[in-house]
């Protein structure tokens, strides 16, 4: 299997995140990358290549305009306010205020594109999210004439919605590659989350369109991170309506569990019939993840690889996240050489 990168995987270089109070080191860096590639080149996954230049109107159709605008600015008006730290919402337009009306000031601005504020922003930050973009979408150029593909990219990109980002997200990387094989006349694409995190903004994008099914398995939401989207009722609405599925899982949820629900939504795969196969992978859910708290073993990856592989479709691979530095590579190509078997 081939795998795209960027060798600007680094441009998005935030020294700081806010957990627990705390002003800590990201967990989501560009060591993953560098894990990563070693590992596909120490086991021979295949060629490894870089991404080309895109025409990047395409982002367009998943992102608003001025949403755009604002993650192209936001750094530049930060330093011109004065402030010494790394861009950080401190005020959001929440329920008992009025959201409706977007600020000029870049606290402001900041509250009103960001939904979640452990990501901070900082000088490349953009550059680096349009390289995850060029990833994504020249795997889908490439996957035209491949079985499959890995887009190794980086930020990541589930967590984007329509015109927000956080969860270390800015583009959605998958939702823009899903764009471009429907630009190129895919008629029915089948997204599946196997993030251990919600893809909160993958479905809002789809979530009334019957021609992009997204399914996630995650942790659920009334315990884990996004907190606020996720749930199993959400199927979907409009013409979208029973084209979204959601599986919450408990906490310390097993292999065993896990892969229940990835039969179920692999039975959805088949009676959607899709043309192409997109897999958000996450490998958090990894048992020595430091931010989530699934039990998945390095070992089982190959079994996820091999069910994902059963389905016989043009398989579109996207990094999303996972942070046990020292297994990320492990995990990933796993499933990667588990999909090869
Ligand atoms: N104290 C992805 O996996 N919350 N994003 C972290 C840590 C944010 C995860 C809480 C998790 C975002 C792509
Ligand atoms: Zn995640």
């Amino acid at each position: 299997m081939k795998t795209i990168y960027s060798k600007k995987y680094s441009l998005h270089n935030s020294l700081t995140e806010l957990s627990g109070g705390k002003l800590v080191k990201p967990f989501e860096t560009s060591a993953r990358v560098k894990f990563i590639l070693n590992e596909i080149s120490n086991r021979k996954l295949g060629p490894i290549i870089e991404a080309k230049d895109q025409d990047l109107d395409i982002i367009y159709k998943v992102h608003d305009k001025n949403y755009v605008k604002f993650l192209e600015t936001a750094w530049d008006e930060w330093i011109k306010e004065g402030f010494k730290g790394e861009a950080i919402p401190t005020v959001w337009p929440s329920r008992s205020m009025n959201s409706k009306i977007i600020p000029n000031n870049i606290e402001g601005k900041l509250g009103y594109y960001c939904l979640a504020n452990e990501t901070s922003i900082s000088q490349g930050t953009i550059e680096g999210a349009y390289e995850s973009v060029k990833i994504a979408l020249t795997a889908a150029e490439i996957l035209q004439n491949e079985k499959s593909i890995f887009a190794l990219c980086r930020p990541p990109g589930h967590h984007a919605s329509n015109d927000q980002y956080g969860g270390y997200c800015f583009f959605n990387n998958i939702a823009i590659a899903a764009e471009k094989l429907i630009e190129e006349g895919a008629k029915k694409i089948f997204i599946l989350d196997i993030d251990f995190h919600h893809g909160n903004g993958t479905q809002e994008i789809f979530y009334n369109r019957p021609d992009v099914y997204f399914a996630s398995l995650h942790g659920d939401p009334m315990e884990a991170f996004p907190h606020f989207l996720g749930h199993a009722d959400e199927k979907g609405i409009e013409d979208g309506e029973g084209f979204n599925l959601n599986c919450p899982l408990p906490r310390n949820t097993s292999y065993a569990q896990w892969r229940k629900s990835l039969i179920k939504v692999i039975d959805e795969v088949k009676t959607f019939c899709p043309d192409f196969f997109l897999i958000s992978l996450g490998v958090d859910t990894f048992e020595n993840d430091p931010i989530s708290f699934f039990k998945l073993k390095s070992v089982d990856y190959f079994d996820v690889g091999r069910i994902i592989s059963s389905l016989n479709l043009p398989t579109l691979f996207v990094m999303e996240g996972g942070y046990a530095i020292n297994q990320i590579g492990i995990n990933t190509v796993n499933i990667l050489k588990g999909f090869e078997e």
